[in-house]
Order: C-alpha cells, then structure tokens, then sequence
C-alpha cells in the first residue's frame, strides 16, 4: 500500500492552474488524467482509491474512521491486508504524523536505538520531559540503563533522594530529562519497561530484589499527579542484532497520547502504533462518546480504566457485566458455544459453576470457572485460571479464558460467529468494555491494548522484529 498525498500528485502532474486543459480535469486546482486518477473530497488520487483526511487508500484494504484510516476493508471481513511479498504494512497514516527518524544519531553495534521526540507543541520544554528504562540484565538482575546505553545492575543503594511527596526515597540517577538526551542505545533487555513523565519525574524506589514503580491506585503514591506513560518491551540479542518485542498499552490508563514506529535496519519493517488526537481532544470525546458509568474513569491527570476505579469489586459499576455473564451462562447451560481460534475448534457447555470444553482431535476435558464482572475487565481469577497441575492443559485452559475474556469485552460473547471479525465488536446491544473501544477509535490503526487480552485476534498494538534498527516515540499533547 502506498500512500500518496495532494501534495505528491500536484508536483508529479506539474500543473497548478487556474483552468485546465480540456483533457485534464480540475482538483482542487491541480490538473489531473482521469484514466489515472479520481478526485475525492478535493484529493487526488489513484483511481480505485479514496481520500481520507488527505490520504489515498485501497477500500479494499482499509476504511476511513473518524478522519483516520483504518485496517479492514470498507465492507466485509475485517482481515489486516498483506502486501505480495509478506512484508507487514500499516494503514496508510500520512506521512507527516509518523514519528520520523532523527539521522543524526550515531549507530552503535549491537544496539538498537530508541529516539524520544518532544511534539508536545509548546506545552512541555525538553527539560520538563523524563525518562527511565528498566529491565533485567542476560543474568535477569533487575538494572536500569544509562545515557550510554549500558544496563547498569539496580539495588537499594541507588535509592539517593526523598520525593517531595510522600517522603519515599527514590533513585535520582537513574532519570533522564529531554533536555539531557533525546535518545539512547538499547542493549538486549528482559521485562523492560519505559517510564515517561511531563512535569515531574516518575519516581522509583528498589527494594529487595525488585522496585517500587507508580501506583496510581495508592493515594500516597508520590507519582499519583504525575501525568505519565509507559510501554513494556522485551529485546533479544541475536547474532550481534537487537529483535525488539513490545506494545504500547492502556490497559492501566491513559495520560497523554504518543506514537510509536518501529523501523528494522534493511526498511522492510517499517510499522507504527499510537494515538490520535491532542489530550483535550482525547478527554473530550472520551467524556462526549461514553455512556454515563464510564464517564466516571475520568479525572484530571488520567482516563482509569475500568477496573482500577468505579468497576471494581464493590464499587459503583462493580456489577456491570454480571447481567450479560448470567445471560451468557443461561444459554450455554442449554446449548453448546463452539468457537475456533489458532489453537483449534472447541466446544464446551456449562455445568453448575464452570465449563467444560473438548477440543477436536483432543480427548481431554478443559475447565473454566464462572467469571465475575472484574474477571471480564482485567482477565482475572477465572479468565487466568488453569485448573490443572498439567501444564499443557493449563496452557490450552488459558486459551480458552482469553477467548472468553476478549468476547465479553468486545460484547459478542454469546455470538462466537463474530469472535474473528473485529467489525463486529464493540457493537452489540449488550453491554462492552467502552474504555477499550474508546482506545480502538483513537488509534492511528485501529488497534489498541484496551484490555489484557486485546491480542486476541491481533487487535493489539504490539511492533516485533528482527534486526531492529531504531523505536521513535513521538510525545503529544
Ligand atoms: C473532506 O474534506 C474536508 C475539507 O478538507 C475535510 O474536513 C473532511 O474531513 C474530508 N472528508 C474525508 C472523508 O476525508
Ligand atoms: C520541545 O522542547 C523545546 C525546548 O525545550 C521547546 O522549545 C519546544 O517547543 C518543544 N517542542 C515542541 C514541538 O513542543
Ligand atoms: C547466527 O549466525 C550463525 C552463523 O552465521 C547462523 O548459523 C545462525 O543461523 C544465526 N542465528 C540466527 C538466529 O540467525
Ligand atoms: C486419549 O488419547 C490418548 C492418545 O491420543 C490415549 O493414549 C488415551 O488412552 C486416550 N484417553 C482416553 C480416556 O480415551
Ligand atoms: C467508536 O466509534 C464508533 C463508530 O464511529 C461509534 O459508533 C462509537 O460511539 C465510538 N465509541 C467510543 C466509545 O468512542
Ligand atoms: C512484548 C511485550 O512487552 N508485551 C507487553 C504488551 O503489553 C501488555 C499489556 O501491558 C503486556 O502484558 C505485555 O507484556
């Protein structure tokens, strides 16, 4: 898929005029050859092509949501397209909003690197912008990098400053600012982990084997009014190359949007992830587009997601999808759901208090426990649960939890027809995890870690590959 823009096309026909030949036609005052190109909405492009805030796409291939593209197809089954030779691809976002690579920075053997841009319009100086990695060294020793790129073994000696809330000591050295550095050379790192924060830094505190990071739950937590954002990643060293695994997530909240690309070192992966819209934008639609419980997860600093606020046990809307779950139990008390994901096809019915499950081609008997309304939010107690001391029944019980889970959320859970076409979620009459679909809508793809188990079906954000040459991170506001 190739994106092209006005601006490409006025310059590639070479004229600009104020009547166009009689064999031209007129588009927004570039002429063009309609046996080559369409104009849609003022935008040139390919004919077969449609406009989309500016930008040509294949409706065979994508569809125009909310002024972005999106994968899927205009009509039909929502598959994520695939160019001839395999290499992945992304929608068609325009150019100009793709975190672009700052060629100035020097490579570094073995490394890869991650390039941190303020695009923050003004709000926040490159000296009001922190970041700090953490993750576990190739001896999974808990250790922080520094502006060198190197992992630096972390323990409590390194806890050197009081916060100036809550009275916790905190490791100063190991936080970056903009202003100091605006990128850093990344090794290979187990469970990492990104903190950025606008303002103040995030605060950390190792303690025996471990660190206490932000806790946005925990009202003393010196973090809690912070505005910050994190990403979880996972590199390997291979054969003197990085491969780089990781997504950004709301799966906790939403602070401030960004953007993330992923670029390996010979251009043929190229894939970017990340939100749409300035904060006012995303807070604004979030409280206009959200039915009344949900609206209750805003606050100043952060969008909760549900589960860590008003839908928690014994909360307000801890019951919410109790209704639905009582309904989905019912039906399938006198029917069979049978379903099919990559780990095969399935049948189960409930029996009292759980389900049981036969896979085909499997003579074994897969249990999952009823769940609660939490369980369905943060893929929990009987949506994490393996029966079994057996670790490939529990692998496949698992499976299975996460296939119900990501039902529920996205409202088709008694319509498992739908469970592989992400154009049927978030649609239903039932109720459905609105935060996520909120996340889905506001995302240069599409997709978005809405919940824990968003990778079902390939709905989440997550970039892998191989000899990853650099991670750019685009800050907004
Ligand atoms: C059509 O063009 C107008 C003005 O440029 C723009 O606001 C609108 O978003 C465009 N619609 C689509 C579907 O691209
Ligand atoms: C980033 O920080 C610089 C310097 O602190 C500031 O002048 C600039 O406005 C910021 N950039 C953006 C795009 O906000
Ligand atoms: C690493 O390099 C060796 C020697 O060139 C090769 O045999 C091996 O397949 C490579 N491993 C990977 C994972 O690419
Ligand atoms: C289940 O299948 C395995 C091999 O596929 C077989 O060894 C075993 O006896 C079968 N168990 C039952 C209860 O049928
Ligand atoms: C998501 O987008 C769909 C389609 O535009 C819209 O109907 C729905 O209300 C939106 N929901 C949220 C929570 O943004
Ligand atoms: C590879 C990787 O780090 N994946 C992470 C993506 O985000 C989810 C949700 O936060 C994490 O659970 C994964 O570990």
């Amino acid at each position: 898929m190739k994106l092209l823009n006005l601006f490409t096309f006025v310059s590639a026909i070479g004229l600009t005029l104020a009547q166009c030949p009689n064999y031209l036609k007129s588009c927004g005052g570039a002429c063009y050859s309609p046996n080559e190109y369409t104009c849609d909405n003022g935008t040139l492009c390919p004919v077969n092509m449609k406009s989309c805030n500016g930008a040509c796409y294949s409706p065979k291939e994508y569809h125009c949501q909310n002024g972005g593209l999106v994968y899927g197809p205009e009509t039909g089954n929502n598959s994520p397209p695939s160019n001839n030779n395999g290499t992945p691809t992304n929608p068609a976002t325009p150019e100009g909003q793709k975190p672009q690579r700052d060629p100035s920075i020097p490579k570094k053997n073995g490394k890869m690197v991650i390039q941190i841009d303020n695009k923050t319009g003004g709000a926040w100086r490159d000296d009001e912008i922190y970041w700090v990695v953490l993750g576990r060294n190739q001896n999974h020793e808990l250790s922080y990098l520094d502006l060198n790129g190197d992992l630096i073994r972390a323990d409590m000696s390194l806890n050197d400053a009081t916060t100036p809330r809550g009275n916790r000591r905190y490791a100063s050295s190991i936080i970056h600012k903009l202003s100091d550095r605006k990128y850093v050379h990344l090794p290979a790192v187990e469970s990492g982990r990104m903190y950025i924060s606008y303002g103040e830094p995030v605060y950390i505190t190792f303690n025996e084997g471990g660190y206490a990071g932000p806790d946005v739950n925990n009202p003393t937590d010196p973090n809690i009014n912070t505005l910050f954002e994190y990403f979880e990643f996972t590199t390997e060293s291979i054969n003197g190359t990085i491969t780089f695994h990781g997504n950004t997530t709301r799966v906790d909240f939403f602070s401030f949007p960004y953007m993330i690309r992923l670029m390996n070192t010979d251009g043929s992966y190229d894939r970017w992830e990340g939100d749409t819209g300035s904060r006012d934008e995303i807070f604004n639609s979030f409280k206009s587009s959200v039915s009344d419980p949900f609206k209750t997860l805003v606050d100043q600093y952060r969008i909760m997601a549900p589960c860590k606020t008003s839908f928690n046990e014994g909360r307000t809307y801890g019951d919410y999808f109790d209704d639905y779950i009582n309904t989905f139990w019912s039906k399938y008390s006198h029917e069979n759901l049978n379903f099919q994901c990559d780990a095969g096809s399935f049948e189960g019915h409930v029996e009292g208090n759980r389900m049981v499950f036969r896979k085909s081609g499997d003579n074994r008997t897969f249990f999952v426990d009823k769940p609660s309304t939490q369980d369905v939010l943060e893929g929990r107690g009987a949506f994490d649960r393996g029966s079994s001391s057996n670790p490939d029944l529990t692998r496949i019980e698992l499976v299975i939890e996460a296939q119900l889970c990501a039902a529920f959320n996205r409202g088709i859970a008694t319509e498992p027809s739908k469970w592989r076409d992400p154009s049927t979620y978030y649609k239903s009459n039932t109720v459905y995890n609105e935060y996520s679909q909120f996340f889905h809508n506001h995302s240069v793809t599409g997709k978005a870690y809405g919940f824990c188990y968003d990778d079902v079906n390939d709905q989440s954000t997550l970039l892998e590959c191989g000899n990853a040459d650099i991670l750019i991170i685009d800050l907004k506001w």
